[in-house]
């Protein structure tokens, strides 16, 4: 899926900003007809989630409605006319003037609908879209458990009742946009990237849509490079590859980027649509239980992120982007995990450029097995197909995952991953897949990925104030882990928690202190495991979770707080990290 751009061929108009927004909690706006537009609703900005934006939502998570005028160009009228949602958390449907346009599920992914026929030209136009957050066993992540289903502690229940350890913030929390194409156009671009001595080579994969174009003319370049080659269509796709002979290859030190334009030729040999991709020539592997990057050992160090903040919830902020690529910059950092959803496209071209490897996760948290389970493995692949769609050409990206911490304790949770594991290598066998587990050892499906990403909290959740004993259990572990499986293995999670500005010596639990030494120890561990290929702290910077008796007020884990200032735990991450 390509992310829309502007050029000769292509216009975009970006509707995000303030749209009239209403409740629905009796879900009667379907009947009511509330999709032509509502008496007195109230403002709310896009992007953003509708939690923070009044005191009367915080915790309301049903049926709501977004409305807004907008106009189509009359100079449209020979194009194609899109609509687009970068994401919409849980489930959205949309009009346009009334008529219904589509639907979809799943609040991390981006959707679009071609609405042509639906919009008037030149004219006013009335859009609205439905988005319902209810939290359901149903929905992936799922919330609102029955006991019997998958029975946890009075304890552990929150407030909203999720399963998963985050705020469910609802809303529209990334980017509107209304786009046109020419009638015969681009529909996708795939390319995979290999290396031979000093060559880079580029394989590609072009698909079209309508019209009678045969050809296409690729250009890629760089300051120092320019190649130009024109393929043929068979059909709506062109395939074919581009050789650098001497090619500067992607890696976090050298983010190398090259730019591959794409024009698509009439019958005639004119063209008629256009497409620019970044593209970063790199390699990925594992080879004897170690990672390769570009044929040389890695070690991924960084974090395990989420997109969080004071008043825009999970809607998407740019300077918030920038900002936290400076600090992972500061830190020492060459990468993270999209704990545990997709995050913007922003925010994956950020890391194209700014050169961090990227572990890719579904919205899969919080599994539980049972009742649902076909439709929760269904919707897992659905997740899987739209974000590789979605992500497939970011240098970036290393590595799927396909879950974090599911509560893998019955037999057919080995039989579920292993599905998702081969759609995954399907859909794109040119990466790794990783599923990242909390029962290590018992953790069955382990032995179908190719790298293991195991989450610890020995020293808070297990062994609280005692570090040696931690440190102790944690190398046993690792060591277990790797005579079963043979496998590379990466601490996706770790840390404690710390309450910035609490101080204790000696260190104990919340204080910053605390969280460092926790830090320092695992670090030393890892560090003395060559089939260790990383360590993800938990977590880049506090966050808000579900109102339950064990958080005070955020999970404090962040190395950062929530504003984004550094505990002492940042300051000691930077020295293991940089010097
Ligand atoms: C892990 C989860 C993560 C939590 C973390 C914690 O993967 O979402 O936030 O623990 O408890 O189990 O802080």
């Amino acid at each position: 899926m390509l992310y829309p751009k502007m050029n000769g061929f292509r216009e975009v108009i970006g509707l995000s900003g303030f749209f009239d927004f209403k409740l629905d909690p009796d879900n009667v706006g379907e009947e009511e007809n509330w999709q032509k537009g509502v008496e007195s609703s109230r403002s709310i900005g896009i992007p953003g989630s509708w939690n923070e934006q009044f005191i009367d939502t915080r915790d309301y998570l049903g049926p709501t409605w977004h409305f807004k005028k907008f106009y189509v160009p009359s100079s449209w009228k020979e194009k194609l006319v899109w609509f687009r949602i970068g994401a919409a958390n849980y489930y959205a449907k949309v009009w346009i003037n009334g008529k219904f346009i589509g639907e979809h599920e799943g609040g991390y992914l981006p959707f679009q609908f071609e609405v042509t026929d639906k919009v008037t030209f030149g004219k006013e136009n009335f859009l609205s879209v439905k988005v319902d957050n209810q939290l359901s066993p149903e929905r992936v992540p799922p919330g609102n458990i029955p006991e019997e289903e998958h029975p946890r502690s009075v304890r552990q229940r929150s407030y909203p009742d999720v399963n998963f350890d985050f705020f469910p913030y609802g809303g529209i929390h990334r980017p509107v946009y209304l786009f046109c194409t020419p009638l015969d156009y681009i529909e996708d671009i795939a390319v995979t990237t290999s290396i031979e001595g000093k060559k880079g080579l580029i394989k590609y994969r072009i698909t079209k849509k309508g019209g009678e174009a045969k050809e296409a003319f690729i250009h890629l370049g760089d300051e120092n490079t320019r190649l130009d080659q024109k393929t043929e269509f068979r059909g709506n796709m062109a395939e074919g590859q581009l050789t650098i002979d001497e090619a500067t290859f992607w890696s976090p030190d050298n983010p190398h980027l090259y730019e591959m334009v794409v024009e698509l030729l009439s019958p005639e040999g004119a063209p008629n649509d256009e497409y620019t991709l970044s593209i970063g020539i790199r390699t990925i592997e594992v080879k004897n239980d170690r990672l390769y990057l570009n044929g040389e050992p890695i070690f991924l160090k960084g974090f395990g992120k989420h997109e969080d903040f004071p008043i825009i919830g999970k809607g998407l902020s740019l300077p918030l982007i920038a900002k936290d690529y400076s600090l992972m910059k500061w830190i020492g950092a060459n990468s993270f995990r999209t704990s545990h959803y997709p995050y913007s496209e922003e925010m994956m071209n950020m890391a194209d450029k700014e050169g961090f490897l990227v572990i890719d996760e579904i919205p899969a948290v919080g599994l539980f097995f049972g009742k649902g389970n076909k439709r929760r493995l269904s919707l897992c692949k659905q997740y899987l197909r739209e974000l590789i769609a979605r992500d497939k050409n970011h240098p970036s990206v290393i590595m799927w995952s396909i879950a974090n911490e599911p509560h893998s304790t019955k037999p057919e949770a080995k039989e579920f991953f292993r599905q998702l594991y081969q759609h995954t290598k399907k859909l794109d066998p040119s990466r790794l897949v990783t599923l990242v587990s909390m029962f290590g050892l018992k953790e069955e499906a382990l032995a179908y990925v190719d790298v293991i990403c195991l989450n610890r909290y020995y020293g808070w959740y297990t062994d609280p104030g005692q570090l040696d004993r931690a440190s102790h259990k944690l190398s046993r572990e690792l060591d277990a882990l790797y005579q079963t499986y043979k496998k590379p293995i990466l601490l996706s999670e770790f840390g404690a928690g710390a309450i910035a500005g609490v101080h204790a010596h000696p260190a104990e639990l919340f204080s910053e202190e605390y969280q460092a030494e926790l830090i320092q120890k695992y670090c030393e561990v890892i560090e003395s495991k060559p089939y260790m290929v990383g360590e993800h702290v938990w977590c880049f910077a506090d966050f808000k979770t579900a109102q339950v008796a064990y958080r005070v007020a955020l999970n404090r884990k962040g190395v950062f707080t929530r504003t984004r200032q550094p505990k002492l735990a940042a300051h000691l991450l930077r020295k293991i990290w940089i010097e």
